[in-house]
């Protein structure tokens, strides 16, 4: 069956493309800084957002007219893998994200949602086999279920903990099934509610001897996909572990996790956390952590993680420069943790927002190139930092003073002369390489 009928091959016809589902400056196969705008964006598809959502909120009923409900669970979930693999093929995504209760219906028992994980596995596989489509990541949800109301990795039940292991083998095993490139973990229920009840080291502990076991079983099926840590400051829980990159960085140093792990950042997440997307990009990178980005936007008026598609230039454009400068995002892709809005219900609306993100971020990645290639950056900062490129400033770089020698130096001075930062001008010919 064609779920997307009257939605044909979505091509590159540039910035006066007549039709709506064709990309105005997304060019797949054009050159930029050496390779193919593809692989510098690897973009992905969301299963979540894109197949399982209905448009419901807190307060309204689903709006989203779907055409892929079956009979059963399992039918409902093949044809939800149909039109997926439709909607990739459309849009020309070469990659693909997917939690374990996106694709398999939980059924009643964990024996059943293992069973249902493999028979939805093989499904899928046929389909990456057939189109070419690959796997950027796969992850556990171990928030949605009652089990998980106490966390996962950081729960206090044993049994729970015991739950969330079986659920992230069959993950792990799924992951070398597909292929996988990376593998997330987003730990939705893992932080506290209220220090009056958590003993906080424990399980931040109990989370490190998790993850030792995720690479121990890695190790043991010979497969390793990128492991990468996802942040967010809260939302499910008020006091979320991985606040930020900065956090998470400590934790996965303070457990020396970091030759197995790296992070996937998120656009709206870094909102919640009081950041711009750029300087978390550029956390991870002074880390040499920058693993993957979930491309999503949120919006600066509401206090919550709306997950829209984004069409920000700004961010694009300064996040893509963060990855051109880190030297590229592979393994890792970009990945559309987007949903259309509740208003956005019609089927092509699915399409329409794809086409929306992906030509945001061509644009990005187009004006990012050029600013590297004019040293935009390098040049500001240079000049910002030059009196540390001679004289004293170059002997502390060297490691070659101490407080004695310079108080001697300070003495020495006739007062400080210090330099504008000119910020508004830099913004003014920011705006030059947008538009
Ligand atoms: C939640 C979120 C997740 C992760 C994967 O805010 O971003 O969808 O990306 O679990
Ligand atoms: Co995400």
């Amino acid at each position: 069956m064609d779920y997307f009928e009257n939605v044909p091959k979505v091509q590159y016809e540039g910035k006066n493309a007549k039709s709506k589902y064709a990309f105005r400056h997304y060019n797949p196969e054009e050159i930029i800084m050496g390779k193919p705008m593809k692989d510098h964006l690897r973009f992905s598809v969301a299963f979540w957002h894109t197949m399982t959502e209905d448009g419901s909120d807190q307060f309204g009923d689903g709006t989203y007219q779907r055409n892929w409900e079956g009979s059963t669970p399992m039918e409902t979930a093949k044809n939800r893998v149909d039109a997926f693999f439709e909607i990739l093929e459309k849009l020309g995504a070469e990659y693909f994200c997917f939690h374990d209760v996106d694709i398999a219906p939980q059924g009643d028992s964990l024996k059943e949602f293992l069973e249902n994980i493999d028979v939805m596995t093989d499904y899928i596989k046929g389909k990456m086999d057939k189109t070419g489509v690959k796997l950027l990541w796969n992850t556990a949800n171990m928030f949605t279920h009652p089990t998980f109301v106490n966390g996962a990795a950081t729960t206090n039940n044993a049994d729970v903990y015991s739950m969330a292991a079986a659920q992230v083998k069959k993950g792990l095993d799924v992951s070398k099934k597909l292929n996988g490139e990376n593998y997330v973990f987003w730990g939705g229920r893992e932080g506290y509610e209220n220090l009056l009840n958590t003993d906080m080291n424990f399980e931040l502990d109990n989370l490190a001897r998790f993850y030792q076991m995720v690479i121990d079983y890695a190790q043991k099926i010979d497969y390793h996909p990128q492991f990468l840590i996802e942040p967010k400051p809260k939302e499910p829980t008020k006091h979320q572990y991985d606040y930020d990159a900065a956090t998470a960085m400590a934790f996965i140093q303070k457990y020396n996790l970091e030759d197995s792990f790296k992070l996937n950042l998120e656009a709206n997440h870094a909102t919640l956390a009081g950041h711009t997307f750029e300087h978390e990009l550029n956390v991870a990178k002074n880390y040499n952590a920058l693993g993957s980005l979930d491309a999503n936007q949120g919006d600066l008026l509401l206090g919550w993680d709306t997950d829209e598609f984004p069409t920000d230039i700004y961010t694009a454009t300064l996040a893509m420069y963060e990855v051109l400068d880190f030297g590229g995002i592979a393994p890792g892709g970009l990945n559309f943790d987007a949903k259309v809005r509740r208003t956005s219900f019609a089927m092509d609306d699915l399409i329409l927002a794809h086409i929306a993100g992906m030509d945001t971020y061509a644009r990005g990645l187009r004006a990012a190139a050029k600013m590297k290639d004019d040293n935009f950056f390098e040049q500001i900062i240079a000049n910002r930092y030059e009196s540390f490129s001679s004289g004293i400033g170059k002997q502390i770089v060297e490691n070659k003073e101490d407080l004695e020698s310079l108080t001697n130096y300070a003495l020495s001075l006739n007062g400080v002369e210090n330099k504008s930062g000119h910020i508004e001008h830099l913004k003014s010919l920011l705006n030059d390489y947008l538009v």
